[in-house]
């Protein structure tokens, strides 16, 4: 008798883990410096281009986008792994929606409430790849984790999901971010290790 292959084969915990990693359970907190305190009454997301600012929007204007559950795996380069962690935001596609020109948009820089920065090419958070996230297993995201709203970039290594994200600065140039000026991987791609500056 032929069975068919189901479509979809459930992988296993050793093919969904980046080599070097370890699952964990707990959901640790890694913040370098100050942990921002965000109220959603004043927050405002900005997207620039140069000098330019192609849009700005305020927490009610957020939240009348469409919100999207994402469950992914997360991997930190401190070496742990969380597998289906279940958010909820928006896709950057939809807050891209209108202003992208990919003549002159390659890199974006995310950047933060308190300062943090990190550097992406703008092909890793379009696409469905990236969204700005404000929910955490159905609760609003806790301040620790980057609430009011972060940035989810699963695919790549977790300091790259910029917490407390205030905007995204649209560029024709890659320039290194906040850990990337530290040595951090200008990519930081989990399966290929890229942890560091020759990885
Ligand atoms: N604004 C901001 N975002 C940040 C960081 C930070 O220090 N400040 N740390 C990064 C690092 S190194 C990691 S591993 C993840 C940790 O996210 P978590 O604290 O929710 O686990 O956030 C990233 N985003
Ligand atoms: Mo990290």
């Amino acid at each position: 008798m032929f069975f068919k292959k189901p479509y979809k084969v459930e992988k296993d915990e050793d093919n969904r883990v980046p080599p070097g990693q370890t699952v964990t359970e707990q959901f640790p907190v890694l913040t370098d410096g100050v942990t921002p305190e965000v109220n959603t009454s004043d927050w405002v997301f900005e997207i620039k281009y140069q000098e330019d600012t192609l849009r700005s929007i305020n927490w009610k204007e957020f939240n009348s986008l469409k919100q999207m559950p994402v469950t992914t795996d997360i991997h930190c380069v401190t070496r742990w792994s969380k597998l289906d962690t279940e958010w909820e935001g928006v896709s950057v596609d939809t807050l891209l929606d209108g202003i992208f020109d990919d003549t002159k948009h390659k890199y974006v820089m995310a950047f933060c409430y308190g300062g943090y920065t990190t550097n992406l090419p703008i092909e890793d958070i379009i696409g469905g790849k990236a969204h700005v996230v404000t929910k955490y297993d159905s609760k609003d995201l806790e301040r620790e984790h980057g609430g009011p709203a972060r940035l989810l970039v699963p695919h790549l290594y977790l300091w790259k999901s910029a917490k407390w994200i205030k905007g995204l600065h649209l560029g024709e140039s890659d320039s290194p971010g906040y850990w990337e000026q530290y040595g951090y991987h200008m990519y930081g791609d989990p399966w290929k290790e890229q942890r560091f500056w020759n990885d």
